[in-house]
């Protein structure tokens, strides 16, 4: 063998692991490259066999070259297996017992829970949900509900006006709807209003600038204040318990006559009296009455023939007493803490 030969075997040696060391895709194919070229019996160990049969001058350079190559294998095996065992330990690092992320499931917001279940209960005692315009003109928020001009509920301080040229503003109750309801149908009317309404209040822990009503409307022949109880009460026991009790007290609204103040017996000591209901043993929830006749002259009700009553409800009145909620805010801070507790 001549330093010629083994130059041409070296060259062709190089060339050959380049090209296989190409096609290794994993540390498997890799320990195959090492055995091939680096083994005991590899191709690297015929040609170090070879090194004999040289002239002795060429022996040097030849070993040398031979452990150089050797040297550049090994560090290209090296380099391929440490590529595939760190995807190797990677994989096998994930431990596949361990319990999965909890995954996060949405939350209805809970005033659109104590909307759906005030909706539910007047459903059940035949009522039909109607809806309407957030946007109104001052007659159907106002005029057409007995509130004349002037009369302090119209003024800046209690009512978003978008409009004053053409009178338009955000309702601050959702009684419009009754009335659009009103104008297109004849009585029989038994109708729930579920929705947003918008008042000029500074925010505080009872008050916010956005909140939501449920009122709700009865006209036939033959309502009386006793069916408004019955409601009440009925729905009083369908959303806090059937122990619970009802009291009316005389107030005044515009478009009600008579009106009247309703209180829920105390959800927390159940009429025993605590710091909840001050003592009383009873909760103020809202405002309800016998529907003013003056109402009935602006859709065109023979008021000698119908009767009606009404009631308003605010629904975040009713979620914090649910709830236990200090402060109405909590409702639309949108703090993923208070949300997913519903
Ligand atoms: C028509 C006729 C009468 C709706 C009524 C109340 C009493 C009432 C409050 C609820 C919470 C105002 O926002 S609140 O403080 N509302 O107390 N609402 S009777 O009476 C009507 C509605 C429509 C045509």
């Amino acid at each position: 063998m001549t330093s010629l030969k083994i130059k041409k075997r070296i060259q062709e040696l190089k060339e050959g692991f380049l090209r296989d060391a190409a096609e290794v895709r994993d540390s498997k194919a890799a320990d195959a490259l090492r055995i091939r070229y680096l083994g005991r019996s590899g191709l690297l160990a015929d040609l170090f066999s070879l090194l004999g049969s040289l002239p002795t001058a060429e022996k040097k350079d030849a070993g040398r070259e031979l452990n150089e190559l050797k040297k550049q294998f090994q560090e290209s095996v090296d380099a391929l297996q440490a590529r595939f065992r760190s995807a190797a330990d990677a994989a096998c690092s994930f431990d596949y017992t361990l319990p999965g992320d909890p995954m996060w499931i949405g939350h209805k917001h809970p005033l659109q829970i104590v909307m759906s279940e005030i909706q539910a209960c007047f459903k059940n005692m035949g009522f039909s949900v109607a809806q309407g315009p957030e946007m109104e003109t001052e007659y159907y928020n106002f005029e057409a509900l007995n509130i004349p001009r002037g009369h302090p509920a119209r003024d800046m301080q209690d009512t978003f006006f978008i409009d004053e040229e053409k009178e338009i503003v955000l309702r601050t109750h959702t009684s419009p709807v009754q009335v659009h309801v009103m104008e297109n149908q004849q009585p029989p009317v038994r109708i729930i209003a579920p929705g947003r309404c918008y008042r000029n209040d500074t925010p505080d822990a009872t008050h916010s600038p956005v909140f939501h009503q449920v009122e709700g409307l009865c006209v036939d022949e033959g309502v009386a204040f006793s069916d408004l109880k019955g409601v009440i009460l009925a729905f009083a026991r369908s959303m806090f318990g059937s122990d619970m009790k009802i009291r009316f007290r005389p107030s005044f609204f515009p478009f009600t006559e008579p009106s009247a103040e309703y209180d829920f017996s105390c959800l927390i000591c159940r009429g025993k009296g605590c710091r909840v209901c001050g003592g009383s043993g009873w909760v103020e929830i809202s405002g309800a009455g016998m529907v003013n006749p003056e109402v009935f002259k602006y859709v065109n009700y023979d008021a000698e023939r119908y009767t009606g009553y009404a009631f308003g409800m605010g629904v975040e009145r009713i979620a914090m007493l649910l709830y236990e909620v200090p402060d109405i805010r909590m409702f639309f801070e949108n703090d993923i803490r208070f949300l997913k507790q519903f």
